[in-house]
């Protein structure tokens, strides 16, 4: 476990975050260059390259970014999910639990620019103003060309699963981190800016008129509140668009990876921030052993 002074160092905003800080509160998104984050260019590639080998290995054919999938797809009866919304064919798969895959993956979890932003937009614990992010789930949406989420463009709320009334502050969030080229034509992400501001669900059909495509290089963030409107554009060009999705959730709500029980332990250590990544994780709970101290009989 971390220190109450490091948990509360977590807390405060990282210097020169400020605008981005504003910019997530006002708009409930912020689009962060890797200049900022500290993602070089290798780590993107690294990361594009073992997300690509894996689905090789899930899927039984090469990808490459450049040409997409080598073999056609079959998903047999998969219907996809946010694709149901408009009856659109999937054109996407997503891997799951990338921080069990090899450190790079661990290490992006508690970039130290992301978890400062997803700390600052969930309420601290009331109890001891410990920050209450916690990972839910660590997972890479893999795109081609089709229909994408169709007419819909598959606009949701991260934090949909919660009954309403919502807060101002969030229950989930996400970080977006972009291995491709975001453009409208190559299916970059959607919002309606500002729409965690109505602490509802979208409302339709006018969401989707008022749907922005988000366009960034390459290694870009995109953090959002979990009450902002969002989905994909279709791609509408050959090639991958590779992204991984981190989701996060106040300490309150339950994960959608059972992490605290589940992730192996032993890998926490090895990554750039393990006692953060420890916190995050949800490890040491009071609640999953019989951590505190009982007293004792005493005879006579
Ligand atoms: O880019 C997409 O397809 C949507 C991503 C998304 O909904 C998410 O990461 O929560
Ligand atoms: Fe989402």
């Amino acid at each position: 476990m971390s220190s109450n002074a490091e948990q509360l160092e977590a807390t405060t905003t990282k210097p020169g975050l400020d605008p981005y800080v504003r910019q997530l509160d006002e708009q409930g998104y912020v689009v962060v260059p890797p200049a900022v984050t500290g993602v070089t260019a290798p780590m993107v590639d690294e990361l594009t390259q073992r997300l690509l080998d894996k689905s090789e290995e899930l899927i039984g054919c090469k990808f490459t970014v450049q040409d997409g999938p080598q073999s056609k797809l079959d998903y047999g009866d998969f219907r996809g999910f946010l694709e149901l919304m408009s009856q659109a064919k999937p054109s996407q798969f997503q891997l799951m639990q990338l921080c069990t895959y090899h450190r790079i993956f661990r290490d992006l979890a508690v970039n130290p620019v992301a978890t400062a932003l997803i700390d600052h937009l969930f309420d601290a614990t009331p109890q001891a103003k410990r920050p209450a992010a916690r990972f839910s789930s660590h997972n890479s949406f893999i795109k081609w060309a089709g229909d994408g989420y169709g007419e819909s463009l598959g606009l949701h709320c991260d934090q949909g699963g919660i009954p309403l009334p919502w807060g101002d502050k969030a229950l989930n969030a996400n970080c977006n981190w972009c291995l491709t080229d975001y453009t409208l034509a190559d299916g970059a992400f959607a919002c309606v800016p500002a729409s965690h501001l109505e602490k509802s669900h979208p409302k339709w059909p006018d969401c989707v008129r008022d749907a922005i495509p988000i366009e960034c290089p390459r290694g870009s963030l995109i953090a959002f509140h979990g009450a902002l409107w969002h989905g994909a554009f279709p791609k509408k060009t050959p090639g991958l668009r590779v992204t991984i999705s981190y989701y996060y959730r106040h300490t309150a709500i339950l994960p959608q990876d059972d992490i605290p029980n589940h992730f192996p332990k032993e890998l926490a250590d090895d990554c750039a921030d393990p006692a953060l990544f420890k916190r995050l994780a949800g490890f040491g709970s009071p609640y999953q052993s019989q951590v505190y101290p009982l007293p004792r009989a005493v005879n006579g």
